[in-house]
């Protein structure tokens, strides 16, 4: 029997996992939450004017808005029009390695591997296998010993794990620790581009728009360490379809891997490293 991936089967409901995240430190002083609402009703209220919104427009906004919350895509919405602006101003202080948005599908408690293994993949896993390694330092270019490295990535279809029908739970998805050397090293399956499922109501937003639904291929990682600012960042490759128009906005030039033939033989090896600013 083969599936076929709906806007909530293919990775578009991130709502649950959602839910589950642990929330800290958001604004609850009244004058901060005045200005901030204050602010974003009287932008929307400008556009209202400027392009003399009409009741049918009205209707059909507050019908697409509820029809949002119905498919659980206010994560996946969110991410892909939002987020990049939120991290940008959350880092722009930042030295060390650079970071972009988390997106959705990010999943705490990945299986730990060791350093040099393979990512949790199927036996049959498609793609182009790809050796991932590099070094974690602090901003001197020091070796950081057990830091953490969380990477998980789209499959060679790109879909998800834990958000696609019939993808073991873990699949390419893994946490690695460096050793003495602040060096790490996965072996994975290049994913695939990402699309925004077509048939839920971020794609209906996009398709009504008409712009593309595409994010380029990408590796999510998550890199910490004690004493050391946690970085949340995606890798792309160069010369990738929407590399240069990515619909979420969250490429940067310093996040474009160049990987090489592997020296086994087998697909592709590249090196990145990440620095680590002081926490
Ligand atoms: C993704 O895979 C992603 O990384 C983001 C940011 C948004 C939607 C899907
Ligand atoms: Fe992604």
């Amino acid at each position: 029997m083969s599936e076929t991936a709906t806007a909530a089967g293919s990775g578009a409901n991130a709502t649950a996992t959602f839910a589950k995240k642990e929330r800290t430190g958001a604004a609850t002083d009244p004058a901060r939450v005045s200005a901030i609402a204050t602010d974003t009703l009287q932008a929307l209220h400008e556009v209202i004017r400027k392009h003399e919104v009409t009741y049918a427009e009205y209707d059909a906004l507050k019908a697409w808005l509820i029809q949002v919350g119905a498919d659980g895509e206010w994560p996946l919405f969110l991410d892909v029009f939002v987020e990049h602006v939120v991290e940008d101003v959350a880092n722009a202080d930042r030295r060390g390695a650079v970071g972009t948005i988390e997106g959705p599908y990010y999943v705490p408690g990945a299986p730990v591997i060791e350093s040099g293994s393979a990512m949790p993949m199927r036996p049959d896993e498609k793609g182009t296998p790809l050796l991932f390694q590099g070094t974690v330092t602090d901003l001197d270019g020091t070796p950081v010993a057990g830091a953490t490295v969380d990477l998980w990535h789209a499959d060679d279809e790109g879909y998800y794990s834990q958000f696609a029908p019939g993808i073991p739970e873990w699949n390419l998805r893994a946490v690695v620790h460096t050793g003495a050397d602040g060096r790490f090293a996965f072996h994975t399956m290049q994913p695939a581009p990402y699309q925004i499922p077509t048939d839920g109501s971020t794609g209906a937003f996009i398709d009504a728009a008409g712009w593309h639904p595409w994010r380029p291929a990408h590796l999510h990682l998550k890199v910490s360490a004690p004493g050391k600012q946690p970085v949340t960042t995606q890798l792309y490759f160069d010369g990738g379809d929407y590399v240069a128009d990515d619909v979420a906005q969250a490429v940067k030039p310093d996040l474009i891997l160049h990987p090489g033939p592997a020296a086994s033989g087998t697909g592709n090896e590249v090196t990145y490293d990440f620095a680590l600013d002081p926490a």
